[in-house]
């Protein structure tokens, strides 16, 4: 594999990171899908090295974070997916701390051994996920490809992939390929993987959102039996795999009638990445639904499950998994069912309270495919920072309009003292409290 400027970092971080190994070592990572594909990478390396550890994950490092674990009796700190934007506050514990991360880092490095690859000069927003960085030092370790797939999955979760990979996810990619543990063809991208049951991988395909079978079952089953497709062949499940061409040509036109936008159109069809180990059938088989279960283990306070899912342990640990997936469903469900929009103007406010930070922007999403008498959908959640978290979406009626959200927000959340952005149709922002009202007025004067 070709490392290129980040070969050298590895090496020695490697070294450096072996050679502290003493007692216990204490794992802190990031809650969402690639900070869990990184933990179990993590705990892979450690139990190969028969190092014991204790596992945390968190959804940012903080000030009373760093004090706790001041408190405690170990001696080596390891923080994946997260720290680099930290850097002082960790070398503040006075510990070894080793921050394996694909952030841009800031402030002084101080005793803290980083391993990033901004530091050599490439892109870690597009190149390489925080589950990546973890596995080069993996692979130096143990030269062993086995944990490769998850940090294809981390990137995934991380939204790094766009046709395809680039830069070390590529060089990663071929790796897993060449070693027979993945296999990438381009298809239908359904939950579960052209292996997966059809009627289920329709019904559990929730993004892209297809109208009338997302979350929908006997919409999906409906759909799949217009098109004269077997449900069940024998006492086997019919899969995308099963399909003829021609069978497969009709069930896609009839799903891209049903999308939102074309945007979203196209991105029912590309790459889809097959871990060859997981057996049919098994939703892990493809590793975006592996990133969608990481995701909802992390959103329901099980981030430890997907952690140890991630590490490769099944059985009881996989059905966990998936019973959070389905509780984040319904989760989500209720929260929907619960919102009463303030609709001001062209705008419809979903006001702090309703839902956490972790999910307002799925909920904004979510609100924004059924709410009629507004161009815009604004989701507000409290920060446990003191913050407000701002999601913004555009509504089947705003998507015709002549509406850039990415500038929207960023205008918006700098009249009032914050940060935002993102892209046309999607977009957040954060604020300070006491600045909502400002947000809002600019926000609504902008769409006059
Ligand atoms: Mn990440």
């Amino acid at each position: 594999m070709d490392l290129g400027p980040l070969g050298n970092q590895v090496r020695s971080f490697a070294q450096d990171l072996y050679n502290s190994f003493e007692g216990t070592v204490r794992l802190i990572s990031h809650l969402d899908a690639d900070g869990l594909s990184s933990a179990g990478i993590m705990i892979s390396l450690l139990r190969s090295l028969n190092v014991p550890f204790h596992l945390t994950i968190i959804k940012y490092i903080s000030e009373s974070l760093i004090r706790r674990l001041e408190a405690e009796p170990y001696s080596v700190y390891i923080f994946t997916d997260l720290g680099s934007g930290d850097l002082p506050l960790i070398s503040s514990l006075g510990r070894r701390a080793f921050v394996i991360d694909h952030h841009r880092p800031e402030g002084e490095t101080g005793q803290v051994r980083v391993l990033n690859p901004f530091l050599a000069g490439l892109d870690g927003d597009r190149e390489v996920s925080g589950a990546g960085v973890a596995f080069l030092l993996y692979y130096e370790m143990l030269e062993d490809p086995e944990m490769a797939p998850m940090a294809i999955t981390g990137a995934l979760g991380d939204i790094q992939e766009e046709d395809g990979f680039r830069g070390l996810n590529a060089e990663i990619l071929k790796l897993a390929v060449e070693s027979g543990l993945v296999e990438v063809k381009p298809d239908l991208r359904l939950f579960g993987g052209p292996d997966y049951p059809l009627v289920a991988s329709l019904e559990r395909t929730v993004d892209p959102f297809i109208e009338g079978v997302s979350n929908n079952s006997a919409g999906a089953l409906a759909l799949v039996e217009s098109l004269g497709i077997p449900i069940k062949v024998g006492d086997r499940w019919t899969t995308l795999s099963d399909l003829t061409e021609e069978q497969k040509r009709d069930l896609t036109n009839e799903l891209v009638k049903r999308m939102e936008s074309l945007e979203k159109a196209k991105s029912l069809i590309g790459n889809v990445y097959i871990y060859l180990k997981e057996p049919k059938g098994s939703p892990l088989r493809e590793l975006g639904s592996f990133a969608t279960i990481l995701n909802a283990c992390g959103r329901m306070g099980g981030g430890h499950v997907g952690a140890l899912l991630a590490s490769g342990l099944r059985g009881e640990i996989l059905n966990r998994a998936l019973e959070l997936q389905q509780s984040y469903k319904r989760t989500l469900a209720q929260v929907i069912r619960g919102a009463r929009p303030r609709v001001v103007g062209r705008v419809a406010f979903i006001d702090e309270g309703l839902a956490e930070d972790t999910m307002i922007g799925t909920v904004a999403s979510i609100l924004s495919r059924s709410i009629r008498e507004a161009d815009v959908v604004i989701g507000y959640a409290h920060t446990d920072d003191g913050m407000i978290k701002v999601s913004a979406r555009l509504t089947g009626r705003g998507a015709s309009k002549k509406i850039d959200l990415d500038e929207l927000l960023r205008e918006a959340s700098r009249e009032a003292g914050g940060t935002g952005g993102g892209h046309q149709m999607a977009a957040g922002a954060q604020i300070p409290r006491e600045r909502k009202r400002a947000f809002e007025s600019t926000l609504l004067k902008y769409l006059e």
